[in-house]
């Protein structure tokens, strides 16, 4: 066993060893990608496992497990790989359209979901991220974020040869597919997890497991509570007595990343789904991956080591795979992560809480501010902008945004949860509360779209908010993720209530089963399936032939109206996008316009628009125009 060096040329030639080992001869796309990712993984690992006595065999057996994946990667997947080495922005095409599901809820089984491509082509997506799908625990399994085996799809949904097959007709179709990778912790019934209890070598520091209440104490001084429904702090008791750190569900167990072999088992899980034919990986829960005592262990230094590391691997083993970051925290912290060497592709929790702030205020200047001064992200990566996801909207504002607004942070946010959880008076919308901690009153909000937005309880600017949501997520750049099912504008399903798996968990309150009465009806004018079906299809369509839509970069369009958010995407010309959060119908004066011409045409519509006497905007209304 030996240390990695400074000078790594030892440390090169055995892990090149390694390498041919595995390669048997020369591979010259290989050996090409491995001159430049391993002086680059080589220093990863210095900075991360530096003092280990196993530091070179580590790296060694990492790029082996590289090498032997690219040696067994299906051809389809090497042809891909070339495309998109030679096309590396593809992402950032204007015809990029995400979807998301869960298999079971949405299809019944692997093979349901490939019965409905043919209505995602005709919703034009062009990705598909499948809800965890993998062996997890009877019961409770936190929507299968507690993975028993990232090698077994959960037997209900189908088998890892369904899922090989369904990414192949999905790649087909121009749909990209993509799953959770669920890294950050394993559910307590994993091979890894049953071995590390019972000590048995090689495993015992798999996870962070602990004697008795000492170090967990000191831990917890830092450590915010994440679900503190099921239990306070950061560890679980195990039946023998000790500790185990656990950030989410008892049954989640954290994975002790300090311990090469844990990532070394996980990079070779990971190029195994690779080579199953997913495109992208979404990093769940990256904030927490490496822990430090005395620190809030989220988002440490160490945390982007490590995906840029993984990074490194893949680009070896799969180099047209990309990592899409799970961080929903503060928007210093989610923009970090986002690098075309670490995750190219993020969610952008800033401007989905803020869309959902503007509408309850109908004040647009917070998310204004936040798309003047934190869209930007460095070439080449995109945001998923999104409206709601399979979880909570936790309002991750940053407080001296609000400050410098006149907004205190810690009121408002009382405000929103009390606003979208239908405790306000005169409230639209009915969400519910997910995780309220009475210790620091902090909470989160769960619903569906459409609940959220006022269809549910009514309000006749209901329908036109889920529209109006879905015109900005579709507008300021990067790929718009919809929530299937919320373009049929389906509501809360409280069923969940009275399902002892998830009755304790109100994330389920919005993520109901596909309502095939409402996906029947949805050419129907007469319903609300087919009005938000019909209004949001014609948008989605108009994104895909608006080349200005493209890519991330936009410049603010500022008015006198705090309810008016504006912006213009320029590429070929230039689209004017102006959205009014508020309840009135407001008039956008002609001298705030008389920087573009004044005939100019909507894009959605075709027709033109005079602006020389202003611009009227509807109550929660909006236009895309070209200006230019
Ligand atoms: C993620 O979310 C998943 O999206 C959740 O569905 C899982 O329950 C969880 O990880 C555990 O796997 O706390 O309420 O970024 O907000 O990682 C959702 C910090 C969550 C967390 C996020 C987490």
């Amino acid at each position: 066993m030996a240390r990695l060096s400074p000078d790594p040329t030892t440390d090169f030639e055995a892990a090149r060893a390694a390498v041919r080992a595995e390669l048997g001869g020369p591979d010259a796309a290989f050996d090409a990608r491995l001159q430049e990712s391993l002086p680059v993984l080589h220093d990863l690992f210095r900075q991360l496992y530096g003092e280990r006595e196993d530091g070179r065999e580590a790296l060694a057996a990492v790029v082996a497990s590289a090498a032997a994946s690219w040696r067994d990667r299906p051809d389809d997947l090497k042809a891909l790989d070339r495309r998109r080495t030679a096309d590396p922005e593809w992402y950032l095409s204007e015809r990029m359209l995400g979807g998301v599901c869960y298999v079971d809820r949405y299809a019944g089984s692997l093979r349901g979901i490939r019965d409905r491509i043919p209505y995602f082509r005709e919703l034009g997506l062009t990705y598909l991220h499948l809800m965890p799908l993998f062996a997890s625990p009877e019961g409770n399994n936190d929507g299968g974020y507690a993975v028993s085996s990232y090698r077994a799809v959960d037997e209900k949904l189908g088998t890892m040869d369904d899922l090989a097959e369904l990414a192949a007709d999905l790649r087909e179709a121009g749909i990209s597919l993509v799953v959770d990778f669920i890294f950050n912790h394993t559910s307590n019934e994993h091979e890894w997890a049953r071995k590390a209890v019972a000590g048995e070598p090689g495993y015992e520091d798999f996870y962070l497991i602990f004697p008795d209440r000492t170090m967990p104490d000191r831990y917890e001084e830092t450590v915010r509570e994440i679900f503190p429904d099921d239990h306070p702090g950061a560890f679980v008791q195990l039946d023998d007595g000790r500790w185990i750190w656990a950030t989410f569900y008892h049954f989640q167990w954290d994975l002790n990343y300090a311990n090469p072999a844990v990532f070394r088992a996980m990079a070779g899980e990971m190029l195994f789904l690779a080579n199953q034919g997913v495109e992208v990986l979404r990093m769940d829960a990256v904030a927490f991956i490496w822990k430090r005592l005395g620190t809030t262990c989220e988002s440490l230094p160490e945390a982007h080591l490590l995906l840029r590391a993984f990074n490194q691997v893949l680009s070896l083993g799969a180099p047209s795979v990309l990592f899409k970051s799970e961080a929903i925290v503060h928007p210093d912290e989610v923009i970090t992560y986002i690098s075309t060497d670490e995750c190219q592709l993020s969610y952008n929790p800033l401007q989905m809480a803020l869309g959902w702030e503007a509408l309850a205020t109908r004040d647009g200047r917070l998310l204004q501010k936040a798309l003047d001064e934190r869209h930007a992200l460095p070439a080449g990566t995109a945001w998923v902008n999104y409206v709601r996801s399979h979880d909570d909207i936790g309002w991750t504002f940053a407080d001296e945004d609000a400050a410098a607004l006149g907004i205190d942070g810690y009121s408002h946010r009382r405000f929103l949860n009390d606003f979208y959880v239908g405790r306000f008076p005169g409230t639209f919308s009915r969400g519910v509360p997910f995780q309220e901690n009475p210790k620091t009153g902090d909470a989160r909000v769960t619903g569906t779209t459409a609940s959220l937005a006022g269809v549910e309880a009514g309000d006749p600017g209901g329908e036109d908010r889920v529209i109006l949501a879905h015109a900005l997520a579709l507008s300021t750049g990067g790929i718009p993720l919809l929530y299937l099912g919320d373009e049929l504008g389906q509501l809360n399903d409280y069923g969940y209530r009275d399902d002892p798996a998830h009755a304790g968990d109100s994330r389920w309150v919005h993520r109901p089963a596909a309502d095939s009465a409402a996906f029947a009806a949805r050419h129907d004018p007469s319903t609300v399936a087919g009005r938000i079906h019909s209004r949001l299809t014609k948008l989605i369509h108009t994104r895909q032939r608006t080349p200005e839509f493209a890519d991330i970069p936009l410049t603010p369009f500022h008015t006198s109206h705090p309810s008016v958010v504006g912006f213009q995407r320029i590429g070929g010309g230039v689209v004017l996008v102006l959205a009014n959060v508020g309840d009135d119908a407001v008039v956008v004066e002609a001298d705030t316009l008389s920087g573009f011409r004044a005939d100019t045409t909507d894009v959605v519509t075709g027709e033109g628009v005079d602006l020389s006497g202003g611009l009227e905007l509807p109550a929660h209304g909006f236009r895309w125009l070209r200006v230019r």
